[in-house]
């Protein structure tokens, strides 16, 4: 054989031998897309006067007992299965409207509530009912057993957080109903509130073995006192305002093992420092009006909406007024394993170069009466 054909047989021998590693269903790694492949959630925000009319409508024609849960996810566009906010949670929007009860379940996945508007309903977790208010952050723990009740009179609304997609990867997700509509209650009204909610002072003679927060309830007027009294004397961080993690009051560690949970202040007219970390976050505008600057974009947000910053996306914060962000990100999973990293932009003084505005679809106008 002479030189040239060799070189041709060469890269025909190659081609044979991956057809071959193919047959035994193997690959050869360095012809695989491995370590080279993106993550497919993008930058993205919800407008709540676009989800609000719907859940109204929602209320109006699907019976409680058709969907268990009246949900409408907000479903990230850039990944493929059609409901879920991230790579690893959910952020969906749920509407339960006077005398209604979202029937006992359970399951492997944790979540959290963050109380947009309505009073007057509970939720009740292993047999404790925890009544919710605008602003509330509210637990769920993984495996316990939970039902909604609305004992108001007006519809109420909040949002649903969930690490059902990390869970699902992990091929942990369980589920069960319970027989009845409601889980029996056998503690006094919102008993984790006032056993756990003062801080730092621990009942002696309760035992609390489980690894999640013992308390349910993380009442807005709580956080909102504590970050006013923050920032009447801190700075803050330069990245996230006055910011305060909701944590478990036994360990100091997150409120859910999953989901690491934060409250932050910023201050009217102040534009935070850019950053990048692992760990992808949802936030939720409590109050205020402001715009962040996700991956070179510009989201102008308002208050009650929602939006999404992917793991490793370089992101700031502006706000116009004084607002409040509620947000929830899987760097509880990280964090333990040495996965979590943080990097602070040093060009351009600390601010991304902003390369266009995030446009979401438009809304359609509602005809007036005269056209
Ligand atoms: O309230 O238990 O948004 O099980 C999705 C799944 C809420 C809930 C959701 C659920 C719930």
């Amino acid at each position: 054989m002479t030189m040239s054909a060799r070189a041709v047989s060469g890269a025909a021998e190659l081609d044979h031998f991956y057809e071959a590693v193919k047959r035994i269903h193997g690959r050869a790694l360095w012809q695989t897309e491995g370590t080279a492949k993106k993550s497919p959630t993008v930058p993205y925000l919800w407008k709540y006067r676009d989800f609000r009319p719907l859940l109204i409508k929602a209320a109006e024609i699907v019976p409680i007992e058709l969907a268990e849960r009246r949900v409408l996810v907000m479903a990230n566009p850039g990944i493929t299965s059609d409901w879920q906010a991230s790579n690893t949670l959910l952020a969906n929007l749920q509407i339960i409207k006077p005398g209604e009860v979202a029937r006992s379940h359970r399951h492997t996945a944790s979540a959290l509530r963050l109380v947009i508007e309505g009073r007057g309903a509970y939720t009740a977790v292993d047999g404790e009912k925890s009544y919710m208010e605008p602003g509330d952050f509210v637990t769920t723990p993984n495996w316990t057993w939970h039902d909604h009740g609305n004992e108001g009179d007006g519809a109420m609304i909040w949002l649903d957080g969930l690490d059902v997609p990390l869970v699902q990867v992990l091929e942990a997700n369980l589920y069960e109903a319970y027989s009845a509509n409601k889980f029996p209650v056998t503690n006094p009204d919102d008993l984790s509130l006032r056993l756990y909610g003062a801080g730092s002072l621990r009942p002696t003679w309760v035992k609390h073995h489980a690894i999640h927060s013992p308390l349910l309830n993380y009442k807005f007027a709580q956080t909102y006192a504590a970050l006013k009294a923050m920032a009447e004397q801190a700075e803050g961080s330069p990245y996230d305002g006055v910011s305060v993690e909701y944590t478990n009051p036994l360990s100091g560690g997150p409120a859910l093992p999953t989901m690491a949970c934060f409250a932050s202040l910023l201050r009217a007219g102040r534009h935070t420092q850019a950053h990048r970390h692992t760990g992808g976050t949802i936030y939720h505008v409590i109050q205020g009006s402001g715009r962040s600057i996700i991956g070179g974009k510009v989201f102008h947000w308002n208050e009650k909406d929602t939006f999404v910053v992917p793991s490793w996306a370089w992101h700031e914060h502006h706000a116009t007024t004084e607002s409040v962000l509620f947000s929830y990100s899987d760097s509880a999973v990280l964090q333990p394993f040495g996965l979590y990293r943080e990097e602070a932009l040093q060009e351009n003084g600390g601010h991304q170069k902003i390369e266009g505005e995030f446009i979401s679809l438009p809304v359609p106008e509602r005809r007036s009466a005269a056209g």
